[in-house]
């Protein structure tokens, strides 16, 4: 009798745990755009191996970078997660904007003087809001980090004013705004991938682009012809930290805490990776990129001020796009951090 109890008990806890297996999948597919030489590649993996061991490897996430589960093709990640081709993401707000027209939020030109002005979008009212917007379209967000400021390098001259900028051929992300910014300010933009980017700029097919200075740096861009770089600090996107509806309905409250948790750290520890060496109190990085040759141009506010003027115009016609109540929630937030 004994014995058969225990038998009943094994085939319980035998069963239960196939039942378990099943449910999980053997990988979760993590999407992101940069690799581990990135802040951001170095965040998605710090969460992958964070939930790994903290859940005793039953969810198991691989990282694809390069956003190679659509083909290169950042402005589709979105939609696969919803689609159930991607499990998890760690993405920038300018590769989900055209699905998620509130993202261009970040992308306002000048609307985010700094990191402090920053983290005051990443953490308050705004992000609540933002993480409401994300959850109905099917995602649950977890955490925000942060890809950086995006400064502009070119292969032709230094920019100090619009004036410098006519006429160049300037790559840029997924959403219209971009477009619409650089079209303000003379230049003549080309929306691509950024695998795409990267040939386009060692060829001269393409004058100049934008990115954040860990970014230029770990993509040694100064080796693609860029020479010259302009600290005009006009945006920075964040990187939201989500899993697909589907997949978190599977998993069970414990190991969706765990999952929480991970994604809030790797976030926290990536807003330090992200900002390394481009202080003025540890500005490491950018002589680093000067001793690569590059010239830096850094704008003084009476030189940030043509830029700001010219971009008005698409600041205001986005920011009804992005939808007025949100812009000034944003815009309180900044200027409570003063
Ligand atoms: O494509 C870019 O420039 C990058 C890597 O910064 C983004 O994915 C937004």
């Amino acid at each position: 009798m004994k014995k058969c109890v225990v038998l009943v008990v094994l085939c319980l806890v035998l069963s239960s745990l196939t039942v378990c297996a099943a449910e999980y999948k053997a990988e979760y597919r993590l999407s992101t755009v940069l690799g581990p030489a990135f802040p951001w590649g170095r965040a998605a993996e710090r969460w992958a191996n964070l939930v790994r061991e903290k859940t005793e490897g039953r969810i198991n996430i691989k990282v694809y970078p390069g956003t190679s589960l659509v083909g290169g093709d950042q402005t589709k990640e979105f939609t696969a997660i919803r689609q159930g081709v991607i499990d998890l993401a760690v993405g920038s707000s300018i590769n989900w904007s055209p699905q998620i027209k509130q993202l261009n939020l970040f992308s306002l030109p000048f609307l985010t003087p700094d990191e402090k002005a920053f983290d005051a979008l990443i953490n308050g009212p705004v992000a609540e809001d933002l993480f409401a917007i994300l959850d109905k379209q099917g995602v649950v967000p977890l955490a925000i980090g942060e890809n950086g400021f995006r400064e502009l390098s070119n292969s032709k001259q230094p920019i100090a004013s619009p004036a410098d900028l006519k006429g160049l051929k300037i790559r840029v992300v997924g959403s219209p705004i971009f477009i619409d910014g650089f079209t303000a300010l003379g230049a003549n933009p080309t929306q691509m991938s950024w695998a795409d980017a990267q040939p386009a700029l060692a060829t001269k097919a393409v004058d100049g682009q934008e990115n954040p200075l860990s970014v230029f740096n770990a993509a040694k861009l100064h080796t693609v012809e860029q020479k010259y770089l302009t600290l005009w600090g006009y945006m920075a996107d964040p990187l939201f930290f989500v899993v697909s509806k589907t997949v978190w309905a599977q998993w069970s409250e414990g190991d969706r805490a765990v999952v929480a948790e991970a994604a809030k750290q790797a976030a926290a520890e990536n807003l330090v990776d992200a900002r390394k060496g481009i202080t003025p109190e540890d500005d490491a990085l950018l002589k680093e990129i000067e001793q690569n040759g590059v010239t830096i141009t850094r704008l003084t506010d009476e030189q940030r001020k043509p830029f700001r003027e010219a971009t008005r115009p698409v600041f205001d016609k986005w920011a009804e796009i992005v939808g007025k109540d949100l812009v000034k929630k944003a815009e309180d937030a900044i200027a409570a951090s003063r």
